[in-house]
């Protein structure tokens, strides 16, 4: 070992120390922004009882994980300097070191049992049924759009979901069609939507706010699996309740001419095979999503577009250019057609 000083070695170690120090408090003040804007993907800001549970269970990992990284960089690079090849130097040859073997079989066992632990008891939790006070919805995958369902009142939506602060809900996941999966990294997931088996999830949004918790699927599932996205608005119970009564009820029955002579183009051009309209006779087809209170959805498309009367006319007069393989035809429609529809859909509160 000639040559080798203390002094280099102390520089080693405290270097990589530093580096692994200094990522670990960016990554931490990266994750304390709770920037909703900068991330809003992000599974670092929690707002849910069990999104924080599991957060927990990640951290933990983290710096688990972020403890053998540095260790064995660490060791590598000590390693390399220290017995590296010197002139005239041979190395001591040696066969097995009883006492070495156990201890780096014990250690990575530790490792283990102390990630295993805390994970199979946060999985006791999250994986229980859901309380007994949870709002039950529904959550239905279709290629490439979220259908909601609230069975308890009598409530059909797509691709947003409203949920009362601080109460649980419990969600049924289904699909119509192929593999799905609902993710909302703020709030919870990610459990997948599979055809013929019903799948359950349940979490307690904790803060309400104005901005959606922005959701995907996040199982491959075709041509448009990119633009299945959702959004959860977190309200508080009075802003929830009153939401809900609204959508529980009938469309807003157009007034203007232009848009009564949108309802009836609705029928003519066939809409109504695919799309239902609560308060619209004969409109009850369930294909697409409900829209009996479409203006009242913040985006369209599974948040393709913003909900705009000129992004709805985009939308229906080629719904293939706006989102690739959507099972929406195109129904040529006419500039006449379009103006009476886009004032129909933009009434529909
Ligand atoms: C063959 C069935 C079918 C027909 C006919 C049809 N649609 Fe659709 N429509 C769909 C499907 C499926 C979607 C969901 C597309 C997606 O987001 O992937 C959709 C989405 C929509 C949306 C967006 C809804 C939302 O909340 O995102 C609107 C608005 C709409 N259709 C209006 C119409 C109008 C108006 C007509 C008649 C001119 C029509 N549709 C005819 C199947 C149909
Ligand atoms: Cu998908």
């Amino acid at each position: 070992m000639g040559g080798s000083r203390p002094g280099s070695m102390i520089a080693i170690i405290g270097s990589l120390a530093l580096v692994g120090v200094v990522s670990f408090l960016l990554w931490m003040g990266f994750a304390d922004s709770g920037d909703f804007a900068g991330h809003p993907m992000t599974t670092w800001v929690p707002k849910s009882d069990n999104a924080s549970l599991v957060h927990g269970v990640y951290q933990l990992i983290f710096i688990l994980a972020g403890a053998v990284f540095v260790g064995i960089m660490a060791l590598t690079l000590i390693f390399s300097l220290l017995y590296r090849e010197r002139p005239g130097g041979e190395a001591r040859q040696f066969h097995g070191n009883s006492r070495l073997e156990v201890v780096w079989t014990l250690i990575p066992v530790l490792i283990v049992v102390a990630m295993a632990v805390p994970t199979f008891s946060t999985m006791s939790v999250t994986s229980k049924p859901a309380p007994d006070n949870a709002l039950k919805v529904v959550a239905i995958g279709h290629q490439w759009w979220w259908e909601f369902q609230y069975p308890e009142l009598g409530i059909t939506t797509a691709n947003e979901l409203y949920l009362p602060v601080n109460r649980p809900v419990s969600v049924a996941l289904q699909s119509s069609d192929v593999i799905h999966s609902f993710w909302v990294p703020q709030l919870s997931g990610k459990i997948d939507n599979v055809p013929g088996h019903e799948n359950h999830l349940w979490f307690t949004p904790t803060e309400a706010r104005a901005e959606p918790y922005l959701g995907q699927c996040a199982e491959f599932c075709g041509l448009s699996h990119a633009n299945m996205r959702f959004r959860v608005f977190v309200a508080s119970t009075g802003d929830f309740e009153a939401w809900a009564k609204s959508a529980a009820g009938d469309r807003t029955a157009p007034t203007a001419d232009l848009a009564k002579a949108g309802e009836q183009q609705f029928v003519a051009s066939g809409c109504v095979a695919c799309h239902t309209v609560k308060g619209q006779a004969g409109a009850a087809g369930k294909i697409g999503p409900d829209l009996s209170h479409f203006a009242a959805r913040t985006t369209l498309a599974s948040g393709t577009l913003d909900r705009t009367p000129a992004n709805i006319r985009k939308w229906l007069s080629n719904p293939q250019a706006v989102k690739p393989g959507v099972l929406m035809p195109n129904l040529n429609l006419s500039p006449e057609a379009l103006d009476k529809l886009v004032a129909y859909l933009d009434g529909l509160k």
